[in-house]
């Protein structure tokens, strides 16, 4: 077994919160393979750092340097956790986990997959059947086979979804192989099991994108340049970032990909706590055709491939623009050696139109300030898919995150002429995009103004005594327990949340507080007596909110791939229904986008923007951006030194 030439005891001056090193991953599993993990039919699923104890952070203790690690031992198909002090070398933890946990898919094993399918001859004759002989154009992506009630006896399987190509670089969601699965166990390579069924004409219209395909590229449109003559206005020192009154870190994990940790913002001088660590925790991607091969689709792309993993290596001038600051994304391969996702994190800033506007009817002065936000996004293909995930902080102390879905649609073939009502058809060959949804769900550790936060629901409502029949007000309920915060959005009463501190009062003796805008607030179609939502309950509604517990991570739990869904997740930890008042607590926010397929989705996916915002709601004692400077007169900027004349 190769070890990494990077292999060292000295780990280098960082902040606890900073991501392993390539270094310190290299460390980590020569550590494990000199011990537990020394037998060859070990796989490497992820190092990452184990983030040290808040208290001890928060007190400013000394902390060590310890990796996370999780193997899948191939030659029985058992895995194990393990816990690495990086100082010391000591394995403080190797716990076997119970049979069938199932941790993330490699991307060496979604290869190893494929070819496995590729060769195995009985594949080769049932597409031979089917009249496909170059297995050089057949693509079988790997897909997890989930739950779906079977006993699996602990067996690692892959279930593989064909298309096939006209040639290499032709789209292969143009032509899917309907009824036709392989299902792969990725520890022994054995191709268990082949479901070659209905034999449905394989689409061959072309769903192509590329200008090769598409023609000459329009040239009516002039160039935007970004230009920032003087610089970027945030400073960086290693993965601590600081942009006007916002400071924070920067993390990134396989599971995750870009995590912010403690984000603050500097208020008359004092940096003010909001979060204290924030990041994706889950998504699903459940589909509601009850096609056969349709019907099992429903990826959990951070918990069964560990989305961090998937980050794109971003590139100047297409990903983002402008002044940009990369950070590298180091994730670990199957043999344990480090692998540096190159400018897997993208951070600029970005003009916001305006901020704030008034016109002086009386004095004919206007004063305009504009917004601008800071980006800091990474991008993970998951097979057909992108999704680029965006967390944009603004000068008036709101925060959004956002999803952009685009890539290629998940296909599926019908009879041509037929028309499945679960699906769109994207041309008169019998290619359809079957109606899914893709949910998603943000982890949120709060600490506004400090560890201990309560959560209020705020609803409109009209009192019973309405004489002049125009009221309506604000009402807070204090969510007391974890059983009382699982809550819907619920757009009739206009409701958001409210997370608050209420030893921490502002102005007007309130305590202070971010809400959470519920935006894109929508729930799991599929029914509960389904695998899927016993899964992912994490998406039944959109509200969660736990006491704090290092150990609850992912909204679907620790090893979602191939789980039951029953005994691990935001839907088991709140049984517990802890108190979550003036508690140091964590909201969890579900939110999606129902993905009603369009013509206009098809060759590639236009991007829909999905996401919520956080915004500061009596946290400052006014507008905190009194203080920004008018716009500077240029050419093409309206400017006054002495207040604009027009409006
Ligand atoms: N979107 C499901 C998926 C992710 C990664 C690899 C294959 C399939
Ligand atoms: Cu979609």
């Amino acid at each position: 077994m190769s070890i990494d030439s990077e292999v060292t005891t000295s780990v280098g001056v960082q902040y606890p919160l900073d991501p392993l090193s390539r270094a310190e991953i290299s460390r980590a599993a020569s550590i494990l393979k000199a011990g537990p993990a020394a037998a060859d039919s070990f796989r490497f699923i992820s190092i990452e750092l184990r983030e040290p104890d808040k208290a001890l952070l928060r007190a400013g203790a000394d902390t060590v340097r310890e990796a996370d690690a999780v193997l899948v031992d191939r030659a029985d198909g058992r895995s194990y956790e393990a816990i690495v002090e990086l100082d010391s070398g000591i394995i403080s933890k190797w716990t076997q986990l119970a049979v069938g946990v199932q941790p993330p898919f490699m991307l060496d094993e979604f290869a190893e997959g494929e070819e496995s399918c590729r060769k195995n001859p009985e594949v080769i004759a049932a597409l031979a059947e089917r009249g496909i002989t170059n297995m050089d154009l057949v693509c079988f992506e790997p897909w997890s086979v989930g739950y779906f009630g079977e006993d699996n006896e602990g067996r690692r399987l892959m279930r593989a979804l064909v298309f096939v190509r006209d040639e290499p670089d032709d789209s292969p969601y143009a032509h899917p192989i309907e009824n036709f699965i392989v299902i792969v166990d990725l520890n022994t390579g054995e191709v268990v099991q082949l479901q070659d069924d209905e034999k449905t004409p394989v689409p061959s219209a072309r769903g192509n994108y590329l200008p090769k395909y598409v023609g000459p590229a329009r040239t009516d449109l002039k160039p935007i340049s970004i230009t920032q003559p003087e610089g970027p206005s945030f400073n960086v020192t290693g993965n601590h970032v600081q942009w006007a009154n916002w400071t924070f870190r920067v993390g990134f994990t396989p599971r995750e990909g870009l995590v912010l940790h403690q984000l603050r913002y500097k208020d008359k001088g004092v940096e003010r706590p909001v979060l204290n660590r924030a990041s994706l925790s889950e998504m699903v991607v459940p589909y509601g055709d009850t096609a056969p091969v349709q019907a099992k689709k429903n990826a959990f792309d951070s918990g069964e491939y560990n989305i961090g993993n998937m980050a794109n290596s971003l590139t100047l001038g297409c990903d983002c623009t402008g002044e940009i600051k990369y950070f590298d994304g180091i994730t670990t391969d199957s043999i344990g050696r480090p692998v540096t996702i190159e400018n897997a994190i993208c951070m600029h800033e970005e003009d916001d139109s305006i901020l704030w506007k008034h016109w002086d009817f009386r004095e004919n002065t206007a004063e305009t300030r504009r917004n601008r936000k800071l980006v800091i996004s990474f991008i993970a293909t998951v097979a057909n898919y992108e999704y680029a995930f965006y967390w944009h902080l603004f000068l008036d102390g709101s925060i959004e995150f956002m999803v952009k879905a685009t890539g290629i649609l998940s296909t599926a073939g019908q009879k041509p002429g037929e028309k499945n009502p679960y699906g769109q058809a994207l041309n008169n060959d019998g290619l359809y995009g079957p109606i899914h949804q893709h949910m998603f769900n943000v982890r949120m550790d709060f600490e506004v103004d400090g560890p201990k936060n309560v959560v209020y629901e705020t609803d409109m409502e009209i009192p019973e005594d309405n004489p002049t029949h125009t009221a309506f007000k604000a009402v807070d309920r204090l969510l007391e327990t974890e059983q009382a915060a699982i809550r819907k959005t619920d757009s009739a009463k206009h409701r958001f949340w409210k997370i608050a501190n209420r030893d921490s009062r502002n102005f007007v003796d309130e305590p202070v507080a971010y809400r959470l805008i519920p935006t894109d607030g929508i729930q799991l179609a599929a029914g509960d007596e389904s695998f899927v939502s016993k899964r992912a309950q994490f998406a039944r509604n959109n509200l969660w909110v736990t006491a704090y517990d290092r150990t609850e991570r992912f909204a679907a739990g620790e090893f979602p791939n191939q789980a039951t869904g029953s005994d691990d997740g935001l839907h088991v930890w709140t049984k517990a229904d802890r108190d979550i008042v003036d508690e140091d607590l964590v909201v969890w926010y579900t939110f999606g986008m129902h993905h009603v397929v369009r013509l206009e989705d098809w060759p590639v996916m236009p991007r829909q923007n999905i996401g919520f915002l956080l915004e500061p709601h009596g946290f400052f004692d006014q507008n905190p951006t009194l203080d920004l400077p008018r716009v500077s007169a240029t050419a093409n900027h309206c400017s006054a030194d002495e207040g604009q004349t027009t409006h």
